[in-house]
């Protein structure tokens, strides 16, 4: 039988390696919500880096360009990390530049790959359809705070290890962690995280639509992956032709 692991934290990413997996990227609040949210708005690619400074390399060379830390938008770019703000026709057909605090620092070190997809509550039946479709073992790596696990990715984990449960199997117990929490989490993720610290923090900061707006199931049919380091969104015929996309 196939296996999916989770690793709740990219701090623990060694432990599991990333070789010949279909590794799903998960930071719920919010920077693959974002991901999610831009390539189904029209964005031709996201370019995901880990630095400020790479970010800004992008930018000048004329890239629109997309930088969080800290929950805040870094001075001196066009984008911080609101879904809302993905949403702006003028950015139709265009590729962002985009560095989050942890994010993008989890694709950066799943480089090697089979292939890196991005999953958050928003295109959840999507990526479980897709996941159920491969013949690799899955890695689900939850982006987590600064190393540290958090709620809302491990929640998510939780809901594709429930999704995909009857095609896989995990042999330790960050999976079974996750489901066990979704399970307590699913019929209210919004009540469930009300008291996470990622909430909390974005919550000092006023934002508190995006948070609503990240807990959604479903409201796209769009599978963010990682071709020749840009995030482009899937297209149908690409499941067929084989994975090595990075
Ligand atoms: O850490 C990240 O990558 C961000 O998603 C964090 S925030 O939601 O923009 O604060």
């Amino acid at each position: 039988m196939k296996n999916i692991e989770v690793c709740l934290t990219p701090a623990l990413l060694e432990l599991y390696g990333v070789e010949n997996k279909v590794v799903v990227v998960v930071d719920i609040l919010r920077a693959t919500s974002c991901m999610t949210t831009g390539l189904a708005h029209g964005l031709k690619s996201i370019i995901p880096v880990a630095s400020l400074d790479e970010c800004r390399s992008l930018r000048a060379k004329g890239f629109v360009a997309a930088a969080e830390r800290d929950g805040k938008m870094a001075d001196g770019f066009d984008l911080g990390n609101s879904p809302f703000s993905y949403m702006d026709k003028s950015l139709e057909g265009k590729s962002v530049a985009m560095t989050t605090t942890n994010g993008t620092q989890a694709i950066s070190k799943s480089l090697k790959a089979e292939q890196i997809i991005i999953g958050s509550f928003l295109n959840k039946t999507a990526v479980i359809n897709y996941l159920l479709k491969q013949s690799h073992d899955i890695l689900v790596l939850c982006a987590g705070w600064k190393g540290q696990v958090n709620l809302e990715d491990t929640l998510f984990a939780g809901a594709l290890v429930e999704g995909v449960g009857k095609e896989f199997a995990s042999e330790n117990d960050s999976a079974m962690t996750a489901y066990t929490l979704y399970q307590a989490g699913k019929n209210d993720l919004s009540k469930f995280l009300s008291s996470s610290s990622h909430v909390r923090r974005l919550r000092k900061l006023n934002i508190i639509k995006d948070i609503e707006f990240c807990l959604q199931s479903d409201i796209y049919n769009v599978i963010p992956v990682l071709k020749k380091g840009e995030l482009v969104k899937m297209e149908l015929e690409m499941e067929s032709v084989g994975l090595k996309q990075n």
